[in-house]
């Protein structure tokens, strides 16, 4: 991953958050029985089949360990369905966590599948940097580590074998080329962005590869970006505070479908006509979002890809038998407008 290589310099020691995190956090104000309990349930929420590593002793069965990022959209909705279906289809058994996107909880419940020894960790990061810490114990102890949907920070490319996802800056470059497209020789263009959660991977990305598509258009200004976290309230929110404030609002650039539907709620409650006062660019394409691609209220979506776990179980299966896998698998996605979401709307998976 060379284009993250710039970032490495700017964040300096990748360890600071999980350190400082760790022990002290937990230690200090969660209650003893509040923390067997989070262990606890980290273990019971899978499809655990009580047994300890068995692919390495020799069985056939895999265990694998994923900590998902939460349940904060539609397509972390349909990513954790694709993950547990595809396990199953695999054979694979699946000690699945939710972090609640909280990067603490995502190192208990690693550290929790190390010791239980599962055969193979897979996570989604919810922010990149902090990770060096528990991937190291995760190195350290043999179990083989694959990030999923969301890259890490780190600079040390051995504490992972492997990371599975989307090209983020790409999705970003191809809502910003849409845009300069559609706005074509129009003048002012006053965009407002709901970015996705503060220090995850497709939040920074897709800011960067937008930013980087409208910038030989210099009509085309980003007049306000906040974090809207990902979540349908967050945009509704965050819209809600930008239609206040500024009242010459052309465009909404949100980072995912799910903000974008909590824009439309409150641009129409300022009486504005989504889609066409407001023209409204999301990305993802989960089935909601589509919906209202077809139904005028968006203009254009970039396709991400939720559908990673045949790819995962697949590789996971790669590394435990040896064979190298490459250091990067990148997902195929298109995009949509609004004929082409109609189209595409009856044969959706997701
Ligand atoms: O776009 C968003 C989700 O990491 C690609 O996370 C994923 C993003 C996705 O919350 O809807």
């Amino acid at each position: 991953m060379p284009r993250r290589q710039p970032r490495f310099d700017r964040m300096g020691d990748a360890n600071d958050g999980v350190t400082q995190m760790e022990a002290p956090v937990f230690k200090k104000f969660l209650p003893v029985a509040a923390s067997i309990a989070l262990v606890a349930s980290l273990t019971a929420c899978g499809s655990d089949s009580g047994s300890q590593a068995s692919a390495a002793a020799g069985n056939d069965e895999i265990v694998m360990g994923f900590a998902q990022v939460g349940a904060e959209s539609g397509w972390r909705t349909a990513n954790t369905k694709s993950i547990q279906e595809s396990a199953k289809a695999a054979g694979v058994t699946l000690k699945f966590s939710d972090a609640q996107q909280k990067q603490e909880n995502q190192i208990k419940a690693i550290r929790s599948y190390i010791q239980q020894k599962v055969d193979v960790i897979a996570f989604s990061p919810v922010v990149e940097t902090g990770w060096d810490t528990i991937l190291l114990e995760a190195k350290r102890a043999k179990i083989p580590v694959i990030l999923t949907d969301r890259a890490v920070d780190s600079e040390d490319k051995t504490l992972y074998k492997t990371f599975l996802g989307s090209d983020f800056v790409l999705e970003g470059k191809k809502a910003g080329e849409w845009l300069v497209k559609d706005s074509g020789s129009a003048g002012a263009v006053n965009v407002v962005e709901l970015q996705g959660t503060t220090g995850a991977a497709p939040a920074i990305d897709r800011k960067e590869g937008f930013a980087e598509a409208i910038k030989a258009n210099p009509q085309i200004k980003v007049i306000a970006s906040q974090t809207g976290d990902f979540t349908r309230s967050g945009g509704k929110q965050v819209m809600e505070a930008f239609l206040k404030s500024n009242p010459d609002i052309d465009v909404v650039y949100a980072h995912n479908d799910d903000m974008g539907l909590g824009a439309i709620e409150a641009i129409e409650a300022a009486g504005k006509v989504p889609g066409k006062d407001i023209k409204i660019i999301t990305i993802d394409a989960v089935k909601d979002g589509m919906q209202a691609l077809a139904d005028g209220k968006i203009n254009y979506i970039v396709e991400c890809s939720p559908l990673l776990g045949d790819q995962l179980m697949d590789l996971s299966k790669k590394v435990l038998a040896g064979e190298t896998v490459p250091e990067r698998v990148v997902t195929e996605e298109s995009a949509f407008d609004q004929a082409q979401a109609k189209a595409a709307l009856p044969t959706r998976k997701y």
